[in-house]
């Protein structure tokens, strides 16, 4: 019996943050390790290029994030691990899928309204037409379970229509996958809690988990807690949210307690959620580095993974290709 196939991506367009890490790759890795689903992870340099970084930063970057990945317990021996453009299958079929997609469902997507205020100079079509290339990736694995970020759903959502959509245009071919969230699907930004958490909104937003720990501990100092107003400060939530995670259990209720009671120090919520944080990521700092000083190594991993993917993604293609009508 074959596993149900559970795919999911990352930009290589900064350093992994907390956020990336509570809302998406920690469920990666507790999926992998569960031994019950067939896992493919892919680095999405193709989606990063709808975004301001040069190509040498992204190739840098790309190599980064697989080390991330690889130090946060990602295992190649158990899940295919993977560089989007070394499969480029799924731009073809990103093709085939843009023409079963009406424009007003892409214009209706918040990440490209979001995007579109963030680079007013690129509004680009990719970043129109990213979640069809999402779509895309998922469909060339029959991806069924899609481990993601709150902010992802609507895109998942996007690509449940994208198979009923060539279902019904063509023949019953793709299944409609599912998203998979996590208890922390939004983690927000430490210095604008109303917003998520994200590399794109610049360093003091982000807690890397590559940070040193004075980095966190600076950063957390500068985090915005409660204002003026009263009311349930989301600034404070987010703290407690990173507390819940990465610190022993009553150490969070502690501060829960203390803030109903309205007797919370923030500076010391904020020193113990750094130390928190800080201890959680050692081990993974070390690792990190480690596989970053053999570059050769990771690059004959991917390429390993690349091969893996591809054997299945060329199937998908010859069948949607001729589904299609096309050779
Ligand atoms: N703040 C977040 N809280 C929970 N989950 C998050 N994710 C991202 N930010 C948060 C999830 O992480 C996965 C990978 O994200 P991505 O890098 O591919 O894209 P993104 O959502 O665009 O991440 P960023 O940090 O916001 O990157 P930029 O600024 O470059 O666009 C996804 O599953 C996402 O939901």
């Amino acid at each position: 019996m074959s596993k149900p196939v559970v795919f999911s991506g990352i930009q290589p367009s900064g350093n992994l943050h907390v956020g990336n890490y509570l809302g998406a790759v920690k469920h990666w890795i507790e999926l992998q390790d569960s031994d019950k689903y067939d896992c493919y992870f892919c680095i999405v340099d193709y989606h990063s290029l709808t975004g301001n970084r040069g190509a040498d930063e992204r190739r840098e970057q790309t190599l980064t994030t697989a080390a991330e990945l690889l130090a946060l317990g990602i295992d190649p021996n158990k899940s295919t691990l993977f560089i989007q453009s070394h499969v480029p299958e799924c731009t073809e079929l990103a093709w085939i899928f843009n023409t079963v997609t009406p424009v007003v469902e892409l214009e209706r997507m918040t990440q490209f309204k979001d995007k579109s205020k963030q680079q007013t100079k690129n509004i680009n079509a990719g970043l129109f037409t990213y979640p069809v290339l999402q779509a895309a990736d998922i469909l060339l694995y029959h991806g069924e379970l899609v481990p993601v970020g709150a902010d992802q759903v609507q895109h998942i959502e996007l690509t449940r229509n994208i198979t009923r959509w060539f279902n019904k245009r063509y023949t019953e071919y793709f299944l409609e996958p599912k998203p998979l969230l996590t208890e922390a699907p939004k983690v927000m930004s430490l210095l604008e809690p109303d917003k998520k958490m994200s590399k794109s909104l610049g360093e003091g937003h982000v807690i890397e988990l590559a940070d040193e720990p004075k980095v966190i501990e600076n950063k957390l100092k500068k985090a915005v807690t409660a204002t003026t107003g009263g009311g349930k400060a989301p600034g404070v939530d987010n703290l407690l949210l990173l507390l819940e995670h990465f610190a022993d259990g009553d150490v969070c209720q502690q501060f829960v307690k203390a803030e109903k009671a309205g007797k919370i120090s923030y500076s010391e919520l904020k020193g113990v959620v750094a130390e928190a944080v800080a201890s959680s990521f050692a081990d993974f700092r070390e690792r990190r580095a480690h596989l970053l000083s053999d570059p050769a190594v990771l690059k004959a991993q991917l390429s390993d993974g690349a091969k893996k993917a591809r054997v299945v993604a060329e199937k998908t293609m010859k069948e949607a290709r001729e589904l299609a009508g096309i050779k």
